[in-house]
C-alpha cells in the first residue's frame, strides 16, 4: 500500500487543522475510494494507537481514493512538522512525524515556508519550460552552409596556408569569400560560430568577430582590410582598378557602403515600430539610390562589365534585400529593367557570388533574431540599438 501526499493545502479555515490532499493512493486487492470520516472524529494529538487500532486504521486508510483528505491533528501547531491524524470513520490515529515507513509510503509534509518555496520553484520551472518551448519555435542562425555554398565549403575543406574563418550566414564573411572566389585563390574555409568564439578565432581576432584570415602564421580581420590584403597579394583577378582615381572612387563608395548602407540595413531590419520602419526603410532606399546613381550607367556592375571591389563590398547586402528585407519588411523586389535590377541580377548570376550563397531558408532563419530585435542577437545588433557605430 502506498499513500502519496504531494500537495499541501494549508489552513482550510475550519480551524480544525491543516489539510493535505492525497493525489495518489495505490493499493492492492482492496476496494478503491472508501469514504473518510468527519473532522469531528479526529483524535487529538497524542491519541494512543495500539498496534491493533493502527492496523485497523491502515485498512481504512487503504481505502483512500484520489482527492481524499488527510487532516492534521493539531490546528495550532504553526509551521513546524506535525503529526498526522487520518480522518477515518470513528477512528483516529497518530503517526510519527514522517508517516509510517513501509506502510504509508511517501508522505510529504511541509512547513508553510517550504510549501511556498516548492510552489515558487514549480512556477519557475514552468516559466523555464515555456521559455524552452518558445526557443524551439524561434529560428536561429545556421551553423552549416547549404546549397551551392556548401559545395564550395567541401571543395575548400583541405588544409591550406591561407585560411578563411567564416560563418555561412555572415555578410562580412561573404565579402571576403566572394573575393577569394573571384580571384581563384587556393584557400581553406573553416566554419566557426562567432557567438561561441572558439579559441582558434580569438587567436586571430581578440574581438571574436568573423571574418578572420590566417596566412601562414600571420592572422588578420575586418572585412574591408582583408579585401585590401587579398588585393595586395597580387594573385588572381584584380578587384581594384589600376587607375588611381578610379581606385580612390572605388574606396570612396566602399566607405559609403560601410558608413550608410550596412548600418541602414540593420537599423531598418531591427526597427519594431511601423513608423520607424517606414523612416529607416526610406533612409536605406535613399542611400542605395546614391550608389546606384554613381555606378556606371551601362553596368551591369559598379564600374561596368566586370565585378570589382565595390560590387564585392555591397553584394552581401544587395543579395539580402530579396532574401531578408523582402520577407521581413516587405522591401520591394528591384524592377528587372532598372539600374538596381540590372546590378542585382548580375550579382545573382556571377559564379563567384553564387559559390558563396546558401539556400534561401538559411538567411530567413538566421535573420529572424534581427527582425524581432531579440536581445543579445549580436554585437552589430547591440551597436545599432544603442546608436553606436558598428563593430
Ligand atoms: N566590422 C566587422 C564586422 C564583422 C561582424 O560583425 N561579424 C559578425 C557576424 S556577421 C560577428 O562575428 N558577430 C559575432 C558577435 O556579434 O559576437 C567586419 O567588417 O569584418
Amino acid at each position: 500500500m502506498k499513500i502519496k501526499v504531494v500537495e499541501t493545502i494549508v489552513e482550510d479555515g475550519s480551524g480544525v487543522g491543516k489539510t493535505f490532499t492525497i493525489e495518489r493512493v495505490r493499493k492492492e486487492g482492496l476496494p478503491q475510494r472508501a469514504r473518510i470520516g468527519d473532522p469531528a472524529d479526529v483524535g487529538g494529538e497524542g491519541s494512543a494507537a495500539d498496534g491493533q487500532v493502527l492496523e485497523q486504521q491502515l485498512e481504512d486508510v487503504m481505502g483512500l481514493g484520489m482527492g481524499d483528505e488527510l487532516q492534521l491533528n493539531d490546528p495550532g501547531a504553526g509551521d513546524g512538522p506535525h503529526s498526522l491524524g487520518i480522518l477515518a470513520p470513528n477512528k483516529a490515529v497518530d503517526m510519527d512525524q514522517y508517516g509510517i515507513p513501509g506502510l504509508l509510503g511517501e508522505v510529504h509534509r511541509h512547513t508553510l515556508e517550504e510549501s511556498d518555496r516548492i510552489k515558487k520553484c514549480t512556477v519557475e520551472r514552468e516559466g523555464i519550460k515555456r521559455q524552452k518551448e518558445m526557443k524551439k519555435v524561434q529560428k536561429t542562425y545556421h551553423k552549416k552552409a547549404s546549397g551551392q555554398a556548401l559545395q564550395t565549403v567541401k571543395r575548400h575543406s583541405k588544409p591550406n596556408e591561407l585560411k578563411l574563418f567564416g560563418s555561412c550566414f555572415c555578410p562580412f564573411v561573404q565579402r571576403v569569400w566572394i573575393a577569394l572566389e573571384v580571384k581563384g585563390l587556393n584557400y581553406q574555409y573553416i566554419e566557426v560560430d562567432p557567438y561561441k568564439k572558439p579559441q582558434s578565432l580569438l587567436e586571430i581576432n581578440p574581438r571574436g568577430l568573423v571574418p578572420a584570415l590566417k596566412h601562414g602564421d600571420w592572422g588578420c580581420y575586418e572585412s574591408t582590410v582583408l579585401l585590401e590584403y587579398l588585393e595586395d597579394l597580387e594573385v588572381g583577378t584584380a578587384l581594384l582598378p589600376q587607375h588611381p582615381q578610379l581606385k580612390a572612387t572605388s574606396r570612396l563608395w566602399v566607405d559609403h557602403v560601410n558608413r550608410n548602407i550596412v548600418p541602414g540595413f540593420y537599423r531598418y531590419l531591427q526597427a519594431q515600430e511601423q513608423g520607424k520602419q517606414a523612416e529607416y526603410g526610406e533612409e536605406l532606399r535613399v542611400e542605395i539610390s546614391k550608389i546606384v546613381d554613381a555606378a556606371d550607367a551601362g553596368g551591369p556592375f559598379f564600374l561596368g562589365p566586370y565585378i570589382t571591389f565595390v560590387d564585392v563590398s555591397i553584394a552581401p547586402w544587395l543579395l539580402r534585400l530579396s532574401r531578408v528585407l523582402h520577407p521581413y519588411r516587405g522591401w520591394p523586389v528591384a524592377e528587372p529593367g532598372s539600374r538596381l535590377g540590372l546590378w542585382v541580377n548580375a550579382l545573382e548570376s556571377s559564379e563567384a557570388v553564387k559559390n558563396t550563397v546558401s539556400s534561401a531558408d538559411l538567411y530567413l532563419d538566421s535573420y529572424e533574431r534581427y527582425a524581432e530585435n531579440r536581445p543579445d542577437t549580436s554585437q552589430v545588433a547591440k551597436a545599432v540599438n544603442s546608436g553606436r557605430g558598428l563593430p
